[in-house]
């Protein structure tokens, strides 16, 4: 029995060597309120095959692993509650007990793997949270992006993380970190962390080229793709900072931990924006999936399949 069912449209895609674009589940889920949730699940969908290519939307359903959702079952994931959020460490146990669960940054990029999709879109990627040094909370993702052949676009990762100290964690494990179109590393709701990013690159063609070359090189991981979020949609980092200050401490007074952290301090810094973090997300994300699909394109076009 196949590992995986593709939706009828990425099996067609897959077979005729269409570009796919990979995209996760938990930010549905875990990421974002509905109904804003399933509309930005739509939208990011549309925006990918606007631009040629064809959009796959990971999700465990009842035990199976899905490569592109139909829209009913996109709708059904939108608004179910107590779903998992899966990730490398706990998607088989749930395909195994025939459980549903959405898949992370790290769950889908082994399931886009398992498929032959080379890129995936999504909001921001997992990364060390502040005072790890304590907690030891560094996301899978990170780990992940190190083992497995599939570039990643982001936003960055999000200023409730330890930004430093997740650029550190990715360069021992050998993460390329590529900053598309400028030299600062963004933070996800504004267009620069202040820090420089270690690598820079201003085309798909070129990232699309340097996957290609780790590849030949026999070098496993991904890369992940660090692109700023449009300018019109950008939030100030110091009117953000205070913001995920407080979420922070809120966290830590109210004993959340483990996965529980990055869901709850997205919902607290929505409440806190009044709901402009929600709209800022949505834009980067679907700026994400556009240059996800023109990498998606180049990389159709060349090199071998990895
Ligand atoms: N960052 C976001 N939105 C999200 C997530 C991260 O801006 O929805 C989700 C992604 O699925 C990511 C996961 O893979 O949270 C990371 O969770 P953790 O920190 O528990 O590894
Ligand atoms: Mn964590």
């Amino acid at each position: 029995m196949s590992l995986f069912t593709p939706s009828p449209s990425v099996a067609a895609a897959l077979e005729a060597g269409t570009p796919v674009v990979a995209l996760e589940s938990t930010i549905i889920t875990h990421g974002m309120p509905y109904p804003q949730n399933l509309e930005v699940a739509r939208q990011v969908e549309a925006d990918i095959r606007a631009a040629g290519a064809e959009p796959a939307t990971m999700a465990v359903i009842k035990g199976t692993l899905h490569v592109g959702l139909t829209d009913d079952q996109l709708e059904a994931l939108a608004k179910a509650r107590n779903v998992a959020k899966l990730s490398r460490a706990d998607m088989a146990a749930c395909m195994a007990s025939g459980g549903t669960g959405a898949t992370t940054v790290a769950a889908t990029m082994i399931t886009a793997h398992l498929a032959g999709i080379k890129v995936f879109a999504t909001g921001g990627i997992g990364g060390v949270h502040k005072g790890a040094e304590g907690s030891f909370d560094i996301s899978a993702d990170l780990m992940e992006l190190a083992q497995t052949p599939v570039t990643v676009v982001a936003a960055g990762a999000k200023a409730i993380l330890d930004i430093p100290k997740t650029l550190e964690v990715l360069e021992t494990q050998g993460v390329p970190v590529i900053a598309y179109g400028q030299d600062h590393m963004p933070a996800f709701w504004s267009r620069s962390a202040g820090i420089k990013a270690p690598l820079r690159m201003d085309d798909p063609a070129s990232i699309a080229a340097a996957h290609v070359q780790r590849a030949a090189l026999g070098i496993p991981g991904g890369q992940l793709v660090a692109n700023p979020i449009p300018v019109e949609a950008e939030i100030a980092r110091d009117v953000l900072a205070p913001i995920i200050a407080t979420a922070t401490m809120d966290a830590q007074t109210h004993g959340i931990t483990g996965k529980g952290v990055t869901p709850y301090l997205l919902q607290r810094i929505f409440e806190l924006t009044e709901g402009t973090s929600l709209t800022a997300n949505i834009a980067l994300v679907r700026n994400n999936a556009r240059l996800a699909a023109e990498i998606a394109t180049h990389l159709s076009h060349q090199g071998p399949r990895t």
